[in-house]
């Protein structure tokens, strides 16, 4: 009997468990996070774990650029309840639910969603006692067209513009933010003034790609990197349905670049923000479903 297991709330792949206390220690779960509140542009991140699922049944176990069968056990717990127009509600949910995934043994990938939404599993992996990750050691990688370090956006501390200097004021190791070609003069004075944060723009990931990937290369293996990418690091040719498209952004091709060189250091957790569309099949949303399959099949 042929039966059809497609089930486009869930990722394609992915285990199935209902129950959190069943599944296999030293895994990843995937939960998203449908919150747009504070988008100022381009609405609709609310959709984005939808569509990201359901492009993920366009994919194949086996992957040719990389030379590797998927192998990697995850989960998919669904969508957390978020409260819309309550960034700081959300977040406390958001960061609640991910401590619970840490208390079993399973590093978050998030969907979302929004980018302000990348501070509660940044925090929770930071205060966890389920591990021993020390925010002062860790690096966040971030892909992103906008470097997200305005102190207050519109009035509000937390949104997608403020989330690395929310980030920033946990004072982690470091920041490494790649793609940018977007910046107010704020955010330029301050990246200026503080020594560990690192920008590479868009130019440099075709002009000075060596640069970064030694860079990347000079974390120390042993130390968490957290790694938050906002789908607007492509150009809007490949990724045009986002909150804030920018042109001149980088390709898919040097996404897949810099997840190999970043897999091979001491990931624990990802999230990918900021897919805005409803639309089943669109491109943005198929991209962003390859970025973490490809994820899954780089990293340990
Ligand atoms: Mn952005």
């Amino acid at each position: 009997m042929l039966f059809n297991t497609y089930k486009p709330w869930k990722f394609a792949f992915s285990e199935d468990s209902e129950e959190i206390e069943k599944v296999k220690r030293n895994s990843w779960g995937i939960i998203g996070v449908p919150f747009d509140s504070t988008s100022s542009y381009g609405p609709g991140s609310r959709y984005g774990p939808t569509t990201v699922r359901e492009a993920s049944y366009g994919f194949e176990k086996y992957n040719i650029s990389y030379n590797k069968e998927l192998k990697e056990i995850f989960y998919d717990f669904g969508n957390i309840n978020v409260i819309y127009g309550n960034c700081k509600k959300t977040l406390a949910i958001l960061e609640e639910t991910v401590q619970e995934l840490l208390e079993a043994d399973i590093n978050p990938i998030i969907i979302g969603g929004e980018h302000s939404i990348s501070l509660a599993p940044i925090k929770a992996l930071a205060n966890s006692k389920a591990n021993n990750y020390n925010i002062e050691d860790m690096t966040i990688i971030h892909l992103d067209a906008h470097m997200d370090l305005i102190d207050e956006y519109q009035g509000e501390k937390c949104s997608h513009a403020t989330v690395m200097k929310r980030v920033h004021d946990l004072n982690p190791k470091e920041i490494i933010e790649i793609g940018i070609r977007s910046t107010s003069l704020e955010e330029k004075e301050f990246v200026e003034k503080e020594d560990n944060i690192s920008i590479f723009t868009a130019k440099d990931t075709k002009e000075n790609f060596d640069i970064i990937q030694k860079k990347i290369n000079q974390i120390n293996n042993e130390e968490p990197v957290y790694l938050s990418i906002d789908i607007d690091v492509l150009d809007p040719l490949y990724a045009p349905e986002v909150g804030n498209p920018i042109p001149n952004g980088i390709s898919p091709n040097t996404i897949e670049k810099i997840l190999e060189i970043v897999a091979k250091k001491n990931i624990i957790g990802l999230d990918l923000v900021e897919v805005a569309t409803n639309k089943l099949g669109d491109s943005t949303a198929v991209t962003a479903s390859k970025i973490i399959y490809d994820f899954l099949f780089l990293v340990k």
